[in-house]
Order: C-alpha cells, then structure tokens, then sequence
C-alpha cells in the first residue's frame, strides 16, 4: 500500500479533501452563527476561528508554497497564526464573520483543487506522493476533532447526532496480552502521507511485556472512584497530586455523582455512564494513577507501537493492527460515525495477530512516554508542527478516537498533550512488564 501509484494518490487526494470539508461543514453549520463566534471554553478557539484557519493553512500550503501564488489577504495570516494568540484571546481578535470565513475557505478551496490537477507528485518533497496534499486533508481533520471537542464542551440542547455503535455481548477473552521480547521497527519511512515526526522508520529492541486486551473501561474506572483512589496520595505522582487537589477533581470531565449511579453530559444529552464503554476524558494524572492503583503502569509509546504493528509470523510492523489495508468500519471506530466510543472488546476484525483489541479508533490512549523525536528525525514542511513541541512537557497519545479520520490514523501516527489535558478524547490501557509477573 506505501507503494500507491500517482493516479490512486491524486485520487485519494480529492477524496480526502471532499471528505474533510464536508464534515467541517457539518460542524459548522448544525449550530447559529452566535455559536460560531462564541466561546465556549477558554480551552478552545471560537468555532469560526478553526474554520479560517483551515483555509489560510490551506492557502499557505497549497497554494502559496506548492503553486506560488501570491496571498488572498496577507492582512488575515497573523490572525490565524497558532502561535502568535493564545486560543483564549482569539474571541477579541477582528475574525472573519461566519459568512466571511466561509466564503475564503470555500475560495481557497476551488483554487486547491485547481493546483491539485496540475501538480506532478514528484517535483519536490512536499509534493512527493501527494504529500501537501495529504498534510492539509490531515489538518483539517485534526482542526475536525478539535471543533468536536469544542462541541462537547458547549452547553445547551444537542446540536449533533449520530447512531450508537453496535451493541456486543461483553468481552470474555483474556483480560491481558503477551507481547513477546525482542527487537520491531518502529516509526516508517514509506508511509507517503506520514508526518515529520513518524519518521525515521527504526529498529528498537523491547523487553517482553503484558498490555490490556481492550481499553479500560467506564466500569473499571467507577471502581477505583469507589476505592478512594482520588483521595490517596500514595497513587499520584507528586504533580498529579497537586493538581488534582488544587482542582478538586473527583472523576471524569462530564462526570456527575446522582445518589448512588453516576450521570455524564455526552454532547447535550444527559445519560447514565455506560460500565462496559471505554473510559473518557481523563487527564495524563488519572490513567497514572489509575494504572499504580491497578499494580500496572500506562504502556510506554515504543511498546503500545510494538503491541499495534508487530507482526509475530513475520517480523514485519503492518500499518495497523490487522494488516496493511486502510480502516473500514467494520476494522475500527474512526470518522465521527459514532459520537462515542465502542463497548470494550468490540471490532475482533481489527484486533492485533495477538488478540489485542480497539488499539486504533474509539479513544486517544495515553502512554508513558513524553513527545520526543527518533533518531533521525528531520523537521517537515514546518518547525511549528511537531518539533517546538518536543520535550517532557508533553505525553503522547496513540490510536486515534472515534473523532479521528481514518486520513489522519495509522499504528504510526502520534498525538501529544499537557498531561493535565481531559477535554480531549483521551482514555487509556495499562501494562506490566514481564519481570513484575
Ligand atoms: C497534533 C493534535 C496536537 O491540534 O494542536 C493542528 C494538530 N497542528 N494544527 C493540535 C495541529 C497544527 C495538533 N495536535
Ligand atoms: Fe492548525
């Protein structure tokens, strides 16, 4: 599959181009303009915010950098600039009105396409592959899910609605996974659409390991709350207990204790927390402490790797769990088909040569590890992507969410946030090192 030919990526090109735009339509356009232009926690940008953006990254990159062109308004770039605002000052910035963000997103779309159909994909390496291309199908799904979780947050009736996934009779396996030890390749070098910090392709050797079959659930979660787990220092690290003292934090974001059951607020409807859903909205601190609570730890990022593309019978890494071929949704919860994860111990067509389960889709899975490069690591197109980012501040996430594209998911694929971040559609799995048996 890394080796496409240059007519199936142009295809897929258009395609995800199509397919992004028309799900940051959904999002911005199932609510009024007030909602567009409100916000609705300092966390986030206002919604119309993310929808220029996306155009201008679109302009920069496309159409500036790949075909030359000179700038629609040159005056906007600084607005829409990540680093130059803070998302909480961004309401009292002059934005673009709704029907304005609209029709510039919608302008530099025509043009995109048009520069698509006449751009060779071997010229340079951003245009290599369709990579350009392929970047900004993948921005714009991120900037997707970032306005989802911005959706999420806003208070007030639903505004989004999707079908549940299917119903499964409760997982019964074994409740954890053998990864055996040895070396993998980790990261890749021929995935043509992977980012800057995906890459190198690299060989790494991991001590044999123990990894949770499936996320850990609403359920298991309920029973450390029940345990006192939020009241024991002894399972928090020294920051964690500091902060979740400092903001009193008893539970998942969205979380609400009625008598004896707990309710949580899941896009404007109120619903009893289901036991058998992987667990939501919990910060870096949480899955920590959940993990030591447990006698377990979260998996480190190498070994979560290991676990979604080592493939025992041949050695090789695949591009996912089940293989190389791309996701369907019958492999994962992926797409926003859902506005929820899947029970735990759903999609056996997606489950590892091992057995383990919903490593891609449903929720983001926090690791161990902070957000460093590999070695070999070269930043591309644009410093401001991974590389500022790098260092112990933040925590990688892997898997992807049920909000993630299937554009913008792969077992390579790498997240990162602040480990007091829980707005986000973070869960996790634990492990044990084999030597802890
Ligand atoms: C990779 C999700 C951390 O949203 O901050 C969007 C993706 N980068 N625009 C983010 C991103 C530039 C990024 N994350
Ligand atoms: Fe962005």
């Amino acid at each position: 599959d890394p080796a496409l030919d240059a007519g199936t990526l142009r295809e897929r090109a258009v395609t995800s181009l199509v397919v992004a735009r028309d799900r940051t339509t959904l999002l911005t356009s199932c609510v009024e303009d007030p909602d567009l232009t409100a916000q609705h926690s300092p966390l986030m940008s206002p919604l119309v915010w993310d929808l220029a953006h996306i155009g201008n990254m679109e302009e920069q990159w496309l159409l500036r950098a790949v075909a030359g062109h000179e700038a629609i308004r040159p005056e906007i770039d600084s607005l829409y600039d990540a680093f130059e605002h803070p998302r909480a000052a961004r309401p009292s910035l002059p934005l673009l009105s709704p029907e304005e963000a609209r029709r510039y997103a919608s302008d530099v779309r025509g043009r995109a396409l048009d520069v698509l159909e006449r751009t060779a994909f071997d010229g340079t390496r951003l245009t290599e592959a369709g990579f350009a291309f392929g970047m900004i199908a993948q921005h714009e799904q991120q900037h997707d899910e970032t306005m989802l979780i911005t959706h999420q947050l806003r208070r007030g009736p639903a505004a989004l609605t999707a079908p549940d996934p299917e119903p499964v009779t409760p997982f019964t396996g074994p409740a954890e996974v053998l990864v055996p030890g040895g070396p993998f390749t980790m990261g890749t070098s021929s995935e043509p659409w992977a980012l800057d910090n995906e890459r190198p392709a690299h060989r790494r050797e991991v001590a044999p390991f123990f990894i949770d079959t499936t996320p850990v659930t609403n359920g298991a979660y309920q029973a450390f709350i029940e345990a006192g787990g939020y009241d024991q220092r002894r399972w928090w690290t020294p920051e964690g207990w500091a902060h979740v003292r400092r903001n009193s934090l008893t539970a998942p974001l969205y979380w609400r204790r009625d008598g004896r059951q707990w309710l949580r607020r899941r896009f404007g409807v109120t619903e009893l927390v289901p036991p058998d859903e992987p667990v939501v909205h919990v910060c870096w601190y949480e899955a920590d402490a959940y993990a030591r609570w447990a006698g377990r730890r979260l998996p480190t990022e190498t070994e979560w790797e290991k676990a979604a593309r080592h493939d025992p019978a041949t050695g090789r890494s695949t591009r996912y769990p089940w293989g190389d071929a791309d996701p369907t949704p019958g492999h994962a919860n992926l797409g926003q088909r859902h506005l929820r994860p899947a029970p735990a111990g759903s999609y056996p067509a997606g489950a590892s040569p091992l057995g383990v389960r919903q490593l891609i889709g449903d929720v983001w899975e926090w690791t161990a590890s902070d957000f460093l490069p590999y070695p070999g690591f070269r930043a591309f197109p644009y410093r401001e992507y991974s590389e500022v980012f790098f260092g112990p501040e933040h925590k990688v996430l892997r898997g992807g969410s049920f909000a993630v594209d299937p554009v913008a998911c792969r077992g390579t694929f790498r997240n990162w946030d602040l480990p007091i971040r829980r707005q986000i559609f973070s869960g996790f799995r634990t492990a044990r090192s084999v030597e802890d048996a």
